[in-house]
């Protein structure tokens, strides 16, 4: 970190004391989120056991209490009433026992018939991590907190038997229930090479037996982290019980793959009867086409049906972008991303992902544009709002589809073409979107945008997150991301929606369909010194139809 912190400070006091702006001061500490989860401090990674139980929300996560790098894992745990603000309560799992001496890992919440949920984790029980799975359950299931949570003696549970490299076996996923009666529940590793998802059934949540032939497995990918396995509605966009087996239903496998950290889905058949999942042809894991959940900053996901609202809720760590030494320094490392509803897609061939509908409520001042043009090569910036805390909302009109560029053939990979069409390479349609965490002279900004392409025989749009420009501080990593956002512009206008909280900047495309999530470290952007921006570097005009932008109010996010 730089010292140009110390100048704001004084600055900030200055300001603050003749009661010209009421921003947070929050320059020692720049990039701590507004509204985004995270701990007071210390390390946080994989979300785990996210539930709902008698009208509270419970998020437990990955944390570290010592320090801000990875090491003495835990279960912290919070709990709010609106998915938005939390109330941090005592470590739920701690290492206590032969079974997790050596962290408490990542797993997940089950709520067991009668309501009463139970949590299975994996326990790291050695210096190797060779690792085992365990159960536990409330000590009071009067508390709606569930305050304390206690382990089950007869832990573990499962151990790794051959050919499963106790070293690579871990994060049980939430357990469903069969029409057999039989509860079933995946377990992540990589067997023969193969990532594989592994199914453990059971009569009575105690003992659990492995299926013989794994779940699901893929030559082409390795160790399988957080898997995740649930139904989604093919008629409504409303969220289903992870239980739920029948007409009207497809299902969704998710793995969490590593180098790099992704989220990885299929859409396909659940075989109950040969205990199998068989992904719908077009859907696979590997390859440019295959599906994320989000194409930047986004791992170790894992949602939960919300009884409450009848939506599933999906929740993912957003890991650092800055080095480890800055992590220390600052105190701190890891965001959990905005909590999103997901269904599927009318197509039956993705999902479609959208920040909680709670999040409005923190929603202030909104500022609105109109029918404006945005000639080739201009930028227009929205003022009036706090933009290193902002919701930004916009549509685009385009009126010139015709003189879109050729798609090559050969550019099958989006994150290779957002890489190489930075957002400062013009081409006839695009780049065009929105410049976040600007400064104001535009030597850092992190730029969300499309570029449309004229494809075989339909247009192509490409959704691009470029922070090579998002810090003067050349230390931190500064990717590009890509996605082709499945809009057929002739048909839809493009829209565009960003969350932007002081160091993350998670993007909407197409209302969801494609998302792509950035870390950015301005060292200029800073709180009121942060821009936004529409703006067009392509050769043809395009319009705004529609912008509103918020100021987002401070959250208590721990
Ligand atoms: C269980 O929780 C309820 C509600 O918080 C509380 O009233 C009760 O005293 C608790 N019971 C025990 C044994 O702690
Ligand atoms: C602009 O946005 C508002 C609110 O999202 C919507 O009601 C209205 O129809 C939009 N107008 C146009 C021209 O798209
Ligand atoms: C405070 C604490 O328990 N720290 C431990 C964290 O883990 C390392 C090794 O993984 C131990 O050496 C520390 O004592």
């Amino acid at each position: 970190m730089t010292n140009f912190s110390v100048t704001l400070i004084l600055l900030f006091s200055l300001l603050l004391s003749h009661g010209i702006i009421e921003l947070e001061a929050s320059t020692n500490q720049p990039y701590r989120t507004g509204f985004h989860f995270q701990p007071a401090k210390n390390w946080m990674n994989d979300p785990n056991g996210p539930m709902i139980y008698r009208g509270i929300y419970h998020l437990f996560y990955q944390y570290n209490p010592y320090a801000a790098v990875w090491g003495n894992i835990t279960w912290a745990h919070s709990t709010s009433t609106d998915l938005i603000n939390w109330t941090p309560h005592d470590i739920a799992l701690a290492p206590s026992a032969p079974f997790d001496s050596h962290g408490c890992y990542s797993g997940s919440a089950t709520i067991r018939p009668g309501g009463r949920p139970a949590i299975f984790y994996t326990g790291s029980i050695d210096s190797f991590t060779n690792q085992v799975q365990n159960l536990a359950v409330p000590k009071n299931y009067s508390d709606p907190y569930l305050r304390e949570w206690l382990k089950y003696t007869y832990n573990p549970l499962i151990s790794a038997t051959r050919p499963i490299d106790a070293t690579s076996f871990r994060d049980p996923s939430t357990a469903w229930l069969g029409p057999d009666k039989r509860w079933r529940m995946l377990i992540g590793s990589v067997i023969d090479n193969k990532g594989s998802a592994i199914l453990y059934t059971s009569k009575d949540f105690k003992h659990w037996i492995k299926v013989e032939q794994p779940f699901y497995s893929d030559a082409k990918t390795k160790m399988w982290e957080c898997p995740d396995f649930y139904p989604v509605s093919t008629v409504y966009q409303k969220g289903v019980d992870t239980s739920i087996y029948g007409p009207n239903i497809k299902h969704v496998l998710k793995t969490s793959l590593n180098e790099p950290q992704r989220d990885c889905y299929m859409i396909g058949t659940y075989d109950i009867g040969q205990n199998k999942f068989i992904p719908d042809p077009e859907s696979s894991l590997s390859g440019d086409s295959g599906l994320r959940y989000d194409y930047g900053k986004f791992y170790a996901s894992k949602s939960f049906f919300d009884s409450a609202k009848n939506r599933r809720i999906l929740w993912a760590w957003v890991p650092e972008s800055s080095s480890e030494e800055d992590n220390k320094k600052k105190g701190w490392a890891g965001l959990q991303a905005i909590p999103r509803s997901l269904w599927l897609e009318k197509s039956g061939k993705q999902l479609v992902q959208w920040p909680a509908v709670e999040i409005e409520s923190l929603r202030l001042n909104e500022v609105k544009l109109q029918n404006r043009f945005l000639q080739g090569g201009s930028v227009l910036e929205v003022s009036g709002i706090t933009a290193a805390q902002a919701d930004v909302e916009i549509l685009f009109d385009v009126i010139e589809l015709d003189r879109a560029e050729v798609l090559d053939p050969s550019w099958t990979n989006p994150q290779v073409l957002c890489s190489r069409k930075s957002a400062l390479v013009k081409s006839a349609l695009g780049p065009f979107g929105l410049l976040v965490l600007a400064s104001k002279g535009l030597e850092e900004q992190t730029a969300v945008f499309f570029r449309i392409f004229k494809g075989q025989d339909k247009h192509v749009v490409l959704m691009c997150s470029d922070q090579s420009r998002s810090s003067l501080d050349n230390t931190n990593d500064r990717p590009t991301y890509g996605a082709f956002l499945n809009v057929d512009p002739v048909q839809e206008r493009l829209s565009l929606r960003s969350l932007i909280d002081h160091s993350i900047v998670e993007s909407f495309g197409g209302g969801g369909k494609t998302c792509i999530t950035a870390r950015a470290y301005p060292t200029l952007a800073i709180d009121g010194d942060a821009h936004l921006y529409a703006f067009n570097y392509g050769i043809e005009g395009v319009s705004i139809s529609n912008l509103s932008a918020w100021s987002m109010k401070k959250a208590q996010i721990n």
